[in-house]
């Protein structure tokens, strides 16, 4: 047996595929059914590619390559996303300017991503950070601004000094910024938001027409981000001014529990419900509280909060209600105030505690009394609520709703989770917003000398007055800027870059939005671009977009459930309503791939010294084997950690299929005996049905079988089998495959050959007759493949009419099942 010359054999098909342009898809070959095939295109970070990244590569390529053969029209691009902070800041590290190292780091993943095979059709490369692409990002930008759906706000958000930059509330814990522990302040800043939460309905409803297509995690995930609470809004009439506190609550059904209000400290009627006695109690509670983040706020058991010393009116009792001001309500989330039921909230209950504050029961579990030591939470009957006693959780929601909308103290409301999407940044490397302002210059500053533009010319700019640039104006590129670090300016580091800022026009002065994009924008819409990425007039064509979307099969990290996922599919929807693409969801089926860890068991890193180098195992086992070795580790949704010392096992595989392909070259064995047959039949039904579902590491497992039984067989290897298993192993192991194509004498790529067909009939196992028992006792015989399993042995069994009488009434207790013998069902 000679060993399989991977090195040579998977340099000269790449060759091969590139010469003969075998992937490109130039156009739409309607004669086919199209699959688009789409991987989340990686950020080319300075490190190169992960033995991660090549996981979900490869699954999707096997599809790619699958639907080829099956005679599929295939769309397969690939792509950077090149924005972002991590690219900026390796920048930074290595003293170049962002654009050279991301080209150079492109350039690495290229040849990285070349050297494994896939079957993209490079001629629809792009990166998000290409001027061309720029341009239509910034174009989809002035869509969504003409809508409405971006604009300028007053938003509180964690500035962190020392670093420059806003920070999520993720990035901050108990005021300190997660990276490098500096202080962070809540600050008003003007930024852009998106609009996001005109789409919270459609973005939640649609997620109803992909279950079954998306992860049931993901869709869960999505569900909870975006929030959907259906319940109340009620107003409380303030007693001694001409205000009324609204509030919102899911159970209005505890309406006549409430003790007392509670506002947010931001809330906007703090200060008019606090009494002259109050004032500085309240002043200093809210300032004490406004470094908080909202994270902090609602996870802190130890509630706090200060007496307004103003009252409002109970809606339906008339009752005097006295306000609170407590951080546990937040401001941004339903009307930043809430009407508190202690003994049935269990935060209310805790601030009541505190407080000395009333407790007023009013729900009782269905059976027996609640005990009164915790707020009782749980649906059941309404009590001491006049009208309302006796109705259930659900009847009394409904009545008060109605009782409330009725003398217009309130009604049905929904609410959400979903914040707005704040979409600005204070960095470098990010698309430009194309916005700019006027700017009222001092009378004694000539803007046309730049030098004599200072920070007090800052303080002209029009914010109030947002003009957007031309879409012929388009794109509007980042200045060149030798020092691109963030500093201390919330305006951002673009700030500094006066003579692009300001500019002139007709005579007036003006001057550019200074933030930049997220790194998110870019992956909002990429999978449009790869439809026609050199159309110069527009983003993508309508026709394209009725060709060839939507994605039929998007693989990538789970870390992107939420957040790269809902923006896409919120672009996505607003794009839909101005009538860019016909379809309303961009994603018609999402794979996870799970994680590869360290051989450790954890998580791949630089500093845990256990990142496996793909191009390492490239060089020593070949590309394929890579491949293989990946999709063979375990289920491809499963966490699973690398073995080096797994990856020979596969070696092996490959030659012994080598070695067969040989042989049956060589014998040219056309006769192939019954059991061959069957097993080579029963291979192409598991590994198609197998690459079907996706189960990629049991159609591996079957090509194995099938290729040991061959080996058995010695000289005398039948050329059909051989050719099948050519053809079946190719998705996998694509060079693997093309070679042993051509040792079959066979001219050309397999990469259009159509997959191999197997007859059902000759995929059944021998059949035999067995008996069936009922509790012992014989009751019948059932026909059934000699192998059968459990099920499909009990399900043979229950078409046999004896066997059902005997059952009739009874629950089945055990099943005994010995194959090929015996089936006891027990019952009583
Ligand atoms: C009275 C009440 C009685 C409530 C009761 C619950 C149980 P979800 O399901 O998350 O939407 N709430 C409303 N706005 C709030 C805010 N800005 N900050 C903190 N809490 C807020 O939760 C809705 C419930 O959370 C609302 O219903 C309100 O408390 C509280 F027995 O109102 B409830």
């Amino acid at each position: 047996a000679t060993s399989y010359p991977f090195a040579q054999v998977e340099t000269k098909w790449q060759a091969y595929w590139e010469e003969n342009n075998t992937f490109k898809t130039p156009v739409r070959d309607t004669s086919k059914p199209k699959k688009y095939v789409l991987d989340m295109f990686p950020y080319p970070s300075g490190a190169g590619l992960h033995v991660g990244h090549p996981e979900g590569y490869t699954a999707s390529d096997i599809m790619a390559r699958y639907w080829r053969m099956t005679g599929h029209d295939v769309l397969h691009p690939i792509g950077w996303d090149s924005f972002g902070l991590p690219a900026e800041q390796y920048a930074v590290q290595t003293g170049t300017q962002p654009g050279v190292t991301t080209k150079k780091n492109i350039a690495t993943f290229k040849r990285q991503l070349k050297s494994l095979g896939f079957s993209y059709d490079w001629d629809r490369e792009l990166a998000t950070t290409d001027t061309n692409y720029v341009k239509w990002t910034q174009w989809i930008f002035l869509q969504l601004y003409k809508e409405g759906l971006a604009e300028q706000s007053e938003v509180s958000v964690n500035w962190c000094p020392a670093l420059g930059t806003v920070l999520s509330n993720e990035e901050v814990i108990n005021g300190l910024s997660e990276r490098g522990d500096h202080p962070v302040t809540r600050l008003p800043l003007r930024q852009w938001l998106l609009r996001i939460t005109k789409y919270a309905d459609r973005l939640e409803a649609g997620l109803g027409d992909l279950q079954g297509q998306w992860p049931a995690g993901t869709l869960t995930s999505q569900q909870q981000w975006i929030g959907k609470s259906t319940g109340c809004e009620i107003v409380f009439d303030a007693e001694s001014i001409d205000e009324s506190v609204k509030v919102f609550t899911t159970r209005p059904d505890t309406v006549m529990g409430v003790t007392y209000v509670t506002l947010a400290p931001e809330h906007p009627l703090v200060s008019s419900m606090t009494t002259p006695e109050q004032k500085e109690t309240v002043d200093s509670y809210v300032k004490k509280t406004s470094s908080r983040s909202d994270m902090d706020r609602t996870s802190s058991k130890e509630k706090t909060g200060v007496f307004t010393g103003g009252y409002v009116t109970h809606p339906l009792s008339g009752d005097r209600v006295p306000v609170w001001v407590g951080d546990y309500v937040l401001g941004s989330y339903g009307t930043g105030a809430v009407m508190a039921v202690p003994g049935h909230d269990t935060r209310d209950f805790e601030f009541a505690q505190k407080f000395d504050l009333g407790i007023k029961w009013v729900v009782k579990p269905k059976d027996g009394e609640s005990d009164e030591e915790v707020a009782f939470t749980e649906p059941g009957v309404v009590m001491n609520s006049g009208d309302f006693d006796g109705l259930s959780t659900d009847e009394c929601k409904k009545a008060v709703t109605s009782k409330l909308e009725e003398i217009k103290k309130g009604g049905a409301q929904i609410t959400y989770k979903l914040r707005d999407w704040v979409f600005s940044r204070q960095r470098y490397w990010g698309e430009p917003i194309p916005i700019f302002f006027p700017v009222d210059f001092p009378e004694d500053v000539d803007p046309s000398s730049q030098d004599l533009i200072n920070e007090e010319c800052e303080h002209t700019i029009r914010y109030d007055q947002p003009i957007p640039v031309e879409e012929a104006d388009l794109p509007l590129e980042l200045p060149y800027m030798k020092n691109f670090e963030p500093g201390d300016d919330p305006a951002g580091c673009l700030a500094r870059a006066k003579d692009w800022r300001y500019f002139e026009k007709d005579g007036k002065w003006f001057a550019r939005e200074t933030n930049t994009m997220p790194q998110w924008a870019g992956s909002c819409w990429y999978y449009f671009r790869f439809l026609d990425p050199e159309n110069k007039e527009e983003a993508f064509s309508k026709q394209l977009d009725k060709d060839w979307m939507p994605v039929d099969l998007y693989v990538g990290g789970a870390e992107h459930a939420v957040l790269h996922l809902l923006y896409a599919r919120f672009w996505h929807q607003v794009l839909y309503d101005l009538g860019y693409t016909e379809h309303p969801e961009p994603f018609q089926n999402l794979v996870h791939q799970g994680m590869i860890l360290g051989t450790d068991g954890e998580k791949m890193s630089k500093s845990r010294n256990n990142v496996v180098n793909p191009d390492d195992v490239v060089g020593e086992q070949g590309a394929d084997a890579l491949r293989m070795y990946e999709m063979f580790m375990g289920p491809l949704e499963a966490v699973k950690p690398w073995q080096t010392a797994q990856v020979p096992g596969v070696v092996r595989f490959q030659n012994r299929l080598y070695n067969v392909v040989n042989a049956a070259a060589k014998s040219k064995t056309e006769d192939m005996d019954e059991e061959t047959t069957r097993l080579l039949h029963k291979t192409m039904k598991k590994v198609s049905e197998d690459i079907e579902s996706m189960s990629f590491n049991t159609a591996i497992s079957a090509l194995m079988v099938l290729t040991n039984h061959l080996v058995s067989l010695g000289d005398k290897v039948p050329l059909e089998a051989a050719e099948s298993l050519a053809l079946m192993v190719s998705p996998f192991a694509p060079h693997l495959g093309e070679e042993c194509w051509s040792i079959l004498g066979h001219t050309g790529t397999l990469a259009y050959h159509p997959w191999v067909k197997f007859e059902e009939k000759l995929c059944v196992d021998d059949v035999i007759n067995m008996g069936v028992q009922v509790n012992g006792k014989s009751r019948g015989q059932v026909t059934i493949p000699a192998d059968a399993d459990e099920e499909t042995a009990l399900s043979a069994a229950m078409d046999v009419g004896p066997v059902q009488q005997q059952l009739e009434g009874k629950d089945i207790k055990k099943i005994i099942y010995v194959p090929g013998r015996i089936l006891n069902i027990i019952a009583k």
